[in-house]
């Protein structure tokens, strides 16, 4: 008979979910995770639209808790691409054994904390006992419930997909995909007519494939994006055996990276004005030549200083107007926000792909889209006619995934009203009146703004530990302070203050979707942040609370 009360509960099979349950199965804890989909693998379960592919290089973007796993395991691109990527997944799931406790197909529906009651009269549905201590009661789509007595929520950054509502979008009689709910058998664009309505990391890495197989492409594009092209290639045997012999000292060496990853980037770079224009132009050209998002760190100060950020903004600039042929398209390509104050992109052929006959581009940003009828999108007076259309359109990011579920803390307290001014947590970890509920990459921590499979690997290991000391030190139930939390979400706020960071409307401040709070989300910084996840933890858990019963 399968437990219903259980020690630990977690919601998600990604890459968070799957190291969760592992650890938990480690330290000898009853654990169960749902998830949606119908595989483990979380967003990269999911987003299998063409041509999807990680922008972190494929040996450091991969799990290091285990040195066997990651000796064993052999990439075969620079940047892996989704099947690769979800083939690990997988094969991580089978070789630890995961696979027992992962309830796939099954959405959380509710999680609510029901505190400690001397009579049971909290109730418990586990099966043939009654829980008594401080219990999450959490409720899942297939109509059962359970208990736990923690909660942990791997329900990723970029999961909760945002479909804009568009009017007549349903009316569409053509095919209708999102590129983060991508039939897994694929889509067949042979003769088609087909518009894609969104210019982020996934249009820019799905138009060119689409426009390669299409009769005709439109691109409709709100905002011009940065992309840097990423120079993919075959790993060569002896560079994944260069890094394989040290996989350890390259790891430690990550954790000390402002993002956790770019060993191949070269040292750190100084400050743009203390180099000359020529060395600047250098400096730009061999890390546009070495490709992806290392391009960003070229010089320390390009999200700090706006006129340094200007020099490589219109570097790029250039670029692109050198690739595109026609100089209006070029232009409306051009990005005139800050670099990397939207998540810059990393391309195969994207600028290329508009020098294209069968390729069009069309600026939503001028005219917004107006409506799409049954036979097309209509922006500026004019129908677009398609077959087949392909939202781009991004994520509900960070917080969308955790607001889709009926989430309730303390007497009631739901997280939508908690949170109905932008996300409030200590650590991205923890927040007050949700007792043993934890969030792995929660609003708060580095989360997106570094590698995420270190930064989960980080929670988890940091959520394990704290389980094992309430457990050494009969500890029921461990909960944020309401001033630990305010003060660091005044923190997190500060130090994006001092970026340009939050100078446009990317989806790390909300502003992608209508509504949404504007506050700006990850923490900035890896390395900063884990030296305080460990200064709390030294002091005895400074910031929460820890309570016997
Ligand atoms: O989503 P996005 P994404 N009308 O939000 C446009 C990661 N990722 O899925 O910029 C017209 O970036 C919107 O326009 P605007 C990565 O972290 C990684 O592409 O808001 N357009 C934008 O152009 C990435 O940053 C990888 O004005 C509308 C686009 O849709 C994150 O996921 C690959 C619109 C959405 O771009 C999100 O990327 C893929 C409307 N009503 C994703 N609404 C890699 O590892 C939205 N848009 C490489």
């Amino acid at each position: 008979m399968t437990k219903r009360d259980l020690d630990v509960i977690v919601v998600g099979a990604g890459f968070a979910g799957i190291y969760m349950v592992h650890r938990m199965r480690q330290a000898g804890r009853s654990v169960r995770a749902f998830e949606a989909g119908s595989g483990v693998g979380g967003t990269w379960f999911w987003n299998r639209y063409p041509g999807a592919r990680c922008d972190v290089e494929s040996m450091e973007y991969s799990y290091g808790f285990s040195e066997e796993l990651q000796q064993d395991w052999e990439w075969t691109e620079r940047y892996a691409p989704q099947p690769e990527i979800l083939r690990y997944i997988n094969h991580v799931a089978d070789r630890f054994d995961l696979r027992d406790d992962i309830q796939l197909e099954t959405k959380v529906v509710s999680a609510h904390f029901i505190e400690a009651t001397d009579s049971g009269a909290g109730g418990s549905s586990n099966e043939g006992s009654v829980a008594t201590s401080a219990r999450w009661h959490v409720v899942t789509d297939d109509g059962k419930s359970w208990t736990a007595r923690f909660c942990v929520m791997a329900t990723g950054c970029l999961s909760s997909t945002n479909t804009p509502d568009i009017p007549g979008l349903d009316s569409f009689a053509g095919e209708l995909h999102h590129t983060s709910r991508w039939p897994r058998e694929g889509v067949d664009f042979t003769g088609k007519r087909v518009g894609v309505i969104g210019t982020g990391s996934s249009g820019v890495q799905c138009i060119p494939i689409i426009a390669r197989e299409a009769a005709h492409l439109t691109v409709f594009q709100r905002t011009p994006n940065f992309s840097i092209p990423a120079h993919n290639v075959p790993l060569a045997a002896d560079v994944q055996a260069e890094v394989k012999k040290n996989y350890q000292s390259i790891r430690a060496e990550n954790r000390q990276r402002a993002a956790a990853f770019g060993i191949n980037w070269g040292p750190a770079g100084g400050l743009t004005f203390d180099s000359t224009p020529e060395e600047r132009a250098d400096a730009f050209e061999s890390r546009w030549r070495l490709g992806g998002l290392g391009f960003i760190s070229v010089f320390a100060d390009l999200l700090l200083d706006k006129r340094a950020n200007d020099e490589a903004a219109e570097f790029v600039r250039g670029k692109i107007r050198a690739v595109v042929d026609d100089p209006e398209v070029a232009a409306l390509l051009s990005p005139d926000h800050v670099l990397g104050c939207k998540r810059v992109c990393s391309d195969t052929g994207y600028f290329e792909a508009f020098n294209r006959e069968n390729v069009e581009l069309v600026d939503v940003g001028r005219d917004p889209v107006e409506c799409v009828t049954p036979t097309g999108v209509v922006t500026g007076g004019r129908e677009f006619a398609l077959d087949c259309l392909v939202m781009a359109t991004g994520f509900d990011a960070m917080t969308g995934a955790l607001h889709a579920i009926d989430i309730r803390g303390r007497g009631g307290q739901t997280l939508k009203d908690k949170w109905s001014a932008g996300p409030i947590t200590y650590l991205g970890l923890g927040m007050s009146g949700f007792p043993n509920f934890f969030t792995i990459t929660g609003p708060g921590s580095p989360s997106v703004l570094a590698n995420m499979v270190t930064a989960i690997e980080q929670h988890v290991d940091w959520i394990t530990d704290c389980l094992e000391f309430m457990r050494t030190e009969g500890h029921a139930t461990i909960e944020a302070t309401t001033r630990a939390e305010t003060e660091w979400v005044e923190h997190v706020n500060a130090v994006a203050d001092e970026t340009l960071y939050p100078t446009c409307n990317s989806w790390y401040l909300g502003a992608n979707v209508p509504g949404k709070p504007r506050v700006f989300m990850p923490h900035i910084g890896f390395p900063p942040y884990v030296e305080k996840c460990d200064e709390v933890v030294a002091a005895g858990y400074e910031g929460f609370s820890l309570s016997k019963d």
